[in-house]
């Protein structure tokens, strides 16, 4: 069995059986400049403990998989990211074998959280399938399929292929639910166009959904949709036209792989002044808050049955 490094109050909410919320650090190390991802990495945290819950954001530290990090481990990140690989959850035996320091993506935080047994985590948008015809496609897709966890999001990162990012998920199973909404949102902006299937209003009602797909079908990851806040939405046409840039520029430059995203989130800040930032830092702040009602709803139906 995988030995967990515990934060107290993530060991203390455990014992309780008090809600968690378990957030990735790859968006903090990766996903925004310094220090605007310090900034971030705590206001997350500190919107889970004022809904309510206890934040437990993960890494992996020295070869030890952290649940909850010290809140100056949490400044090296974001400070030092460089020095912090990129891990997805198949790259996390290397590290730990070798005492290595990673961040950890949607997938790989997915997988430490669900073995501690947290079952809702947030963060901005997950990866998919990119755009063109390379076959990149995030391991956060098949990762998901296959943990169970609720994962609030404000859909999949705008700079990738939306349409296939949903029918990919469709057909890897992973079931996708709308908060508050009846379509896919475009991370940076509400809409995109992209009916789902599913939709809810309340975070009870989702914890209903999920206790049935969780205990009774054995189901497994699930993608739960919230749009940024209307007032720190996008112009959809002046993302749009700063993504086309972005994405032909790392095109001509060959840039390919795991560097693809951060590359990408960085040219758009810069091409938007910044815009990009604050939206990517409202939209994450409020997938902690749905996420935390959500464990509050999941913690209140257990301690009913
Ligand atoms: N959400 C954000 N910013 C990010 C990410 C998510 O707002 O940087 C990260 C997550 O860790 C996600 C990763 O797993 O981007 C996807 O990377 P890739 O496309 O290389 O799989
Ligand atoms: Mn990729």
């Amino acid at each position: 069995m995988l030995d967990l490094t515990y934060a107290p109050e993530v060991a203390e909410a455990r014992a309780a059986g008090a809600p968690i919320v378990a957030l990735e650090s790859t968006l903090v190390a990766h996903g925004l400049p310094w220090p605007d991802n310090l900034a971030v990495g705590r206001e997350l945290e500190a919107t889970v403990r004022r809904a309510g819950a206890v934040p437990a954001t993960i890494a992996v530290v020295d070869g030890k998989p952290c649940i909850g990090l010290d809140p100056a481990i949490l400044e090296r990140l974001a400070k030092d990211g460089r020095a912090f690989a990129k891990a997805g959850a198949t790259d996390l035996a290397v590290h730990l074998a070798r005492g290595g320091s990673a961040a950890t993506t949607v997938s790989a935080t997915a997988a430490i959280a669900a073995r501690a047994g947290i079952r809702v985590f947030a963060t901005g948008g997950i990866g998919g399938v990119h755009r063109g015809d390379a076959g990149d496609v995030s391991h956060d897709l098949v990762a998901l399929a296959r943990t169970k966890i609720a994962v609030v999001s404000a859909g999949a990162k705008a700079i990738l292929d939306l349409p296939r990012t949903l029918e990919t998920l469709e057909t890897l199973g992973v079931l996708v639910i709308g908060y508050r909404t009846s379509e896919l949102p475009a991370f940076y902006t509400r809409t995109s166009g992209l009916r789902l299937e599913h939709r809810v209003d309340t975070a009870l009602e989702l914890a209903a959904i999920l206790s049935r797909h969780w205990d009774d079908l054995d189901g497994g990851g699930v993608l739960v949709c919230n749009p940024i806040p209307e007032d720190a939405a996008l112009d959809t046409g002046l993302i749009d036209g700063a993504i086309a840039q972005a994405l032909s520029e790392a095109q001509a430059a060959g840039i390919v792989g795991k560097s693809l995203t951060p590359h990408l989130l960085a040219r758009l800040a810069e091409v938007t002044r910044g815009e990009s930032i604050r939206a990517n830092r409202a939209l994450a702040i409020d997938n902690a808050r749905v996420a935390a009602e959500l464990a509050l709803s999941l913690a209140a139906a257990v301690s009913a049955r």
